[in-house]
């Protein structure tokens, strides 16, 4: 099996950190032609997006998908803990990622740079953001990972987007202030995240991914 991808992307990460937290060994393989965009890798899969999986010549999408492809091969520990609805709750926990935290941050991206700023747009997507915040305190389980006493699917989805946010978010609009930061249920999970070697391994590198990625795209996105 071969990961087509970058670690700078939060869903690769995602994959990368199921795939250890499980020991499988998977061979991140770079990205056919360089870019989502290209030709080569568009062949591989036309959804342009990355991760995707290479099994035997197959293409599997969407890191989600990956992660559950993972998960039934059977093999190593666990990414999703044992009971149907604890097991639901990691997937959520995934699903509000995806659906109601990730689109804002990419609005913020697109926010960056303060002199093509639009205030409206930055206050709108902040309160949004904020409740996808309250989906997850909402929906995680006593902790003090997402589920319970070990990460599953849910952390692998939210701790390299918390990362991002923090990168990209929280340090450069004072509208969002950080979650993890003043004690609540996401402080515990963060602070858990950061205690576990796998999870704060793979976040930390993911974080490093990031650091060169903006600045790579500082000329452009944030005027400097
Ligand atoms: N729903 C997809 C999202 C993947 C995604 O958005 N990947 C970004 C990198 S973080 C990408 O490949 N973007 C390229 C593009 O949109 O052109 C998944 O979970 O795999």
């Amino acid at each position: 099996m071969k990961l087509y991808g970058a670690l700078a992307s939060p869903y690769v990460t995602r994959v990368l950190m199921l795939a250890r937290l499980k020991g499988i060994e998977l061979e991140l393989a770079g990205i056919p032609g360089d870019s989502p965009a290209s030709d080569e890798y568009r062949a591989i899969n036309p959804i342009g997006k990355i991760p995707s999986l290479d099994v035997d010549g197959q293409c599997i999408a969407e890191s989600e998908v990956i992660c559950e492809y993972l998960e039934d091969l059977g093999e190593g520990r666990p990414g999703l803990p044992g009971a149907p609805l604890e097991r639901a709750t990691s997937r959520l926990i995934s699903r509000i990622v995806d659906l109601y935290i990730a689109p804002h941050t990419s609005t913020f991206f697109r926010q960056l740079n303060p002199a093509n700023r639009d205030q409206a747009i930055v206050d709108e997507t902040a309160t949004a953001l904020q409740k996808g915040f309250g989906y997850l305190k909402h929906f995680m389980g006593s902790g003090p990972f997402c589920v319970a006493g070990g990460p599953t699917l849910g952390d692998c989805s939210a701790a390299p987007y918390m990362m991002l946010l923090k990168k990209v978010v929280f340090a450069n609009f004072d509208e969002v202030s950080d979650p993890t930061a003043n004690g609540g249920r996401l402080a515990t999970w963060w602070q858990a995240i950061q205690g576990h070697e796998i999870c704060s391994m793979t976040v930390d590198e993911y974080g490093a991914a990031v650091d060169g990625f903006m600045k790579y795209m500082a000329p452009r996105v944030t005027g400097q």
